[in-house]
Order: structure tokens, then C-alpha cells, then sequence
């Protein structure tokens, strides 16, 4: 009694979903209704989002959820489609390993330092945040036409309903926001040259977001209108806000996927010197809370050299890797020459070459040097935020899709040398819907809809396990490079 079904739409790098959560006070069922990869385009002028063939896939996602009472889009953060004055696409939208942000960062921080950067906006330096791709966009005939810019959830969210939103978690990905006030930064934005009234007026999560449009109605067969609901439309704020934690658990968390993101949630940001030197950020989550988090390059390792191999099927690499001697071969796992898509295996190669370690060579050593890489980089992240935050874990929370992966969630354990609890691997869709479901009368805070994911989905606890000393080991071995380094 009293349950309500909401839509869950989450896009992630490689591949997007429509989900189906059937929420009540003592009741959370998450259903697949479409899964569609997501495969970016290398064109001319650089790589690109089919965002069309995303778009389709949603609606066939709604047409096969059925009846909701709500719908919620959540996505990467930083990317986002430019309009024309009637509304238009202008142009595929940038896929954020493009490179055409090469350069560009030294030529922001002639006219803003990094350190204020830093200051003011609490973000890390990626190359791919939104201030650098709109400065790398200043000149073109796209950006020229523009009149609206709409982050990836805000566009489908559009073309769903015809209204125009920034949705704020993911709108602080952008590096345009003070994260004090939770508005966007004006005095950043006009030195750089960057017009904010491309930007729609924002929204919070659990804010009205309009209602489907007739045509949309139609195609996925709907009877009558049905709304949309901001949800946290930054992926890693949903999924966040899907992590099990007991109220006053002291936990970090580490979202895997694409990427790996390890950190703290906190009530404010931290923005001093030595974070920033750490390259930790701050994004806001559900709830004015801080996401103060490292971004490590994660799966998107091995899926690259799956890519490589054209090899589909993951388990019998694992089972392979697991067979392998532990931390024989180690790479940084946050260095920012992995980051565009091409060779993976081959970097991999080069960058154990270059430390003067062994060179892994056969498919099951390059894997277990991905495991042991990730496992490490986690460690060294979950170690660093407690220090600069000063604050303590007793516990990592692993979500997403690497919680399937037990070798990972293990070797992060002895990492770590914490326990792990890993689940619920569809974190994203199931905080999305949970923020739905909150602005659709479910009561309770953050932490109440915590405990009832904790309640109703499977977990699987790793103890952390083998000898300690040898991370240490390879931990000191690794720890002089820096991530993603301003
Ligand atoms: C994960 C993610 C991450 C961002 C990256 C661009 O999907 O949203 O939080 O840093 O994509």
C-alpha cells in the first residue's frame, strides 16, 4: 500500500539504462526495463555523443517502464548540447575526452590562477570540466549561435518536456557555481569571457522539471501526462545518495564504473592548499551535501583494452587475473595519460616500462595489473580525503558496476585494509529514484532512504584479507606521481 513506481533514466559512459523502481516506506524493487549502449563517435573534427541514438533509447526505455507516477534523468557530468534561439541542436554534443581541450587550461590560468580557481568553485582540475570546454569552444560558429546551453540530463530532460532547467549536483561539475551559496559565480564567469545566460535558470533535486510532452506521451505509450522530477542529474550524486550506510556510519565511498570516484561526504567543502595539491574535489550532492572525492581513471582501463583485444566477455578475465601473482606489475591509476580512448594495453606497457618495473605482457597480466592499479589508487585516495578532511572511516561503501567485479571489491579490501561493502551495483538509477520518490511523498531524510536500500538489496561484505606489508610496498612504490595535476 502506498507505493508509487518511478523511472529512473541513467546514462553513463558506456552504456544507458531505464529502470523501473517500485518504491514504498518498506518497499524498493529496481527492474531493467531497457538497457542500450552508448557508443561515441569518432568524426573529423573529434570524438562526439550519439546523442540522438541515446535519446531513442530512453524512449524506448519509458515506453517499455509502463505506468510511472514520475520520471528522473541522471547522467556524466560536465557535457552538454548548445541550442539555437528556436530551440535547436546545434551539433553533436563534445564528448569530454575530445581533445580539443588541450592547452586550454594554461591559457585559464593566465587570466585566473588556479589556486583562486580552486578557491572559489572547490573543484578539481580535470581538463574536461565545462569552464575549459566552453573556453575551448570560444570562436566557434556553434557556440556563436547559441542561446542556450544544457548540461546531457537538462537536454534530454528538454526534449522530454520542452522546459529548460540547470539542475544544480550536476551544475557544479560546470566550475562555474560557488559552492558556499549554491549559485552560479559571476565575477569567474566574465573574466573568462563566459556568458551565463546560456545557462537556464537552475534547479534542486526533487524540484518539478515539467511534465512529457504530448508527442512524448504518444511514442511511449502513455495515456495521460506524467511528470518529470529533478533528481541529482550528476550520476555520482545519485549514486552517492544510494550508499548503504547506517545512520552515523562513518563511511567513505567509492562509486565504480567508467571512473572511480573515492572520497567523503561532508557538510562543507574543503578548500585548502594541500587538497587542492591532492586534486580532490568538491561537488554538491542531494541535500546541500559536499561530495569531497577523487576521480580515478577506474574500469574505463579495462574496457579500453577489452576494446583493444575485442574481447566482450569479462569473467574469464577476471578468473585469469585472479590467478595471478598479486602487485607484480603497477601503474598510477589516476595518471591523466590514460584518459583519451585508443592502445589502453599499450600504455599500460609503457607506463610500467617507465617506473622500471616488469612490463606486464599476456591479456591476464594486464588485468591484474588494472585490478591491482585500481585497488591501490582507491587506497591512496581513501587514505588522502580522511587527512585533508580530517575525518574517519571505518568502512568503504563500493557502488556501482564494479560492485559485481569481487576481485575488485577484494583487492580494494587488502588495500585498503578496511572492510568493504559492496552493492548495490545499480546505485545511480536507485538514488534517482529515491529523490523521486522523496518529492513524491515517501518520507524521511538522506539517511532514512539509506537504510531502506540497506534493508532491501543485496550487499556482500569483504574483509580486508593476505599481507599488508606488500601494499605498503607498492603503495610507496607508486605514491611520488600526481593525478590529473595542475
Ligand atoms: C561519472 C562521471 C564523473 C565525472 C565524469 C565526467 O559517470 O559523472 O563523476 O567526473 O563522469
Amino acid at each position: 500500500a502506498g507505493a508509487k513506481t518511478f523511472a529512473a533514466v541513467d546514462l553513463g559512459a558506456s552504456s544507458g539504462r531505464v529502470m523501473a523502481g517500485r518504491v514504498g516506506p518498506d518497499t524498493l524493487r529496481l527492474t531493467e526495463a531497457h538497457r542500450f549502449p552508448n557508443r561515441p563517435v569518432h568524426l573529423p573534427e573529434g570524438l562526439r555523443w550519439d546523442i540522438l541514438g541515446l535519446y531513442g533509447g530512453v524512449l524506448d526505455g519509458l515506453r517499455a517502464a509502463g505506468p510511472v507516477d514520475s520520471v528522473g534523468i541522471d547522467s556524466w557530468a560536465v557535457d552538454y548540447g548548445l541550442l539555437a534561439a528556436d530551440g535547436s541542436l546545434l551539433g553533436n554534443p563534445v564528448h569530454y575526452r575530445d581533445r580539443r581541450t588541450e592547452g586550454v587550461p594554461e591559457r585559464v590560468w593566465a587570466t585566473v590562477p588556479p589556486d583562486d580557481l580552486y578557491r572559489v568553485t572547490g573543484i578539481q582540475y580535470a581538463p574536461f570540466n565545462t569552464l575549459y570546454q566552453l573556453v575551448a569552444a570560444q570562436g566557434t560558429p556553434q557556440l556563436a549561435a547559441a542561446r542556450r546551453l544544457l548540461l546531457i540530463p537538462d537536454l534530454i530532460a528538454y526534449w522530454l518536456t520542452g522546459e529548460q532547467g540547470t539542475e544544480l549536483t550536476n551544475a557544479s561539475t560546470t566550475q562555474l557555481i560557488d559552492p558556499r551559496t549554491g549559485d552560479w559565480n559571476r565575477s569567474l564567469a566574465d573574466r573568462l569571457g563566459i556568458d551565463l545566460a546560456l545557462l537556464a535558470p537552475l534547479r534542486r533535486p526533487g524540484d518539478p522539471a515539467g511534465t512529457l510532452l504530448p508527442a512524448v506521451q504518444e511514442r511511449t505509450g502513455r495515456p495521460g501526462p506524467v511528470p518529470v522530477t529533478a533528481v541529482g542529474s550528476h550520476d555520482t550524486a545519485s549514486a552517492v545518495a544510494a550508499v548503504p550506510a547506517g545512520r552515523g556510519e562513518r563511511f567513505a565511498y567509492l562509486c565504480t564504473g567508467t571512473w572511480s570516484l573515492v572520497g567523503l561526504e561532508l557538510d562543507a567543502p574543503v578548500t585548502t592548499g594541500a587538497s587542492r595539491a591532492a586534486n580532490f574535489t568538491n561537488e554538491l550532492g542531494i541535500d546541500g551535501t559536499v561530495r569531497f572525492l577523487r576521480n580515478i581513471m577506474g574500469l574505463w582501463l579495462l574496457q579500453e583494452c577489452m576494446r583493444t583485444w575485442e574481447v566482450t566477455d569479462v569473467t574469464p578475465l577476471l578468473a585469469e587475473a585472479a590467478r595471478m601473482p598479486a602487485l607484480r606489475y603497477v601503474v598510477d591509476a589516476a595518471a591523466p595519460e590514460f584518459l583519451a580512448p585508443g592502445d589502453m594495453p599499450g600504455r599500460i606497457a609503457a607506463a610500467c616500462r617507465a617506473t622500471g618495473g616488469p612490463v606486464p605482457h599476456s591479456r591476464a597480466e594486464i588485468t591484474r595489473c588494472v585490478l591491482d592499479s585500481l585497488a591501490l589508487a582507491h587506497r591512496r585516495a581513501i587514505r588522502e580525503a580522511q587527512h585533508l578532511a580530517d575525518r574517519e572511516a571505518d568502512v568503504v561503501h563500493l557502488v556501482g558496476g564494479g560492485a559485481r567485479n569481487a576481485l575488485l571489491c577484494q583487492l580494494t579490501s587488502d588495500a585498503c585494509g578496511v572492510p568493504v561493502v559492496a552493492g548495490p551495483a545499480e546505485a545511480a538509477a536507485l538514488g534517482n529514484v529515491l529523490v523521486q520518490a522523496r518529492a513524491h511523498g515517501l518520507p524521511g531524510d538522506l539517511a532514512s532512504t539509506r537504510e531502506l536500500i540497506a534493508r532491501t538489496q543485496p550487499l556482500t561484505r569483504y574483509e580486508p584479507s593476505g599481507d599488508p606489508t606488500a601494499w605498503e610496498a607498492a603503495a610507496r612504490r607508486t605514491e611520488d606521481t600526481r593525478p590529473l595535476s595542475a
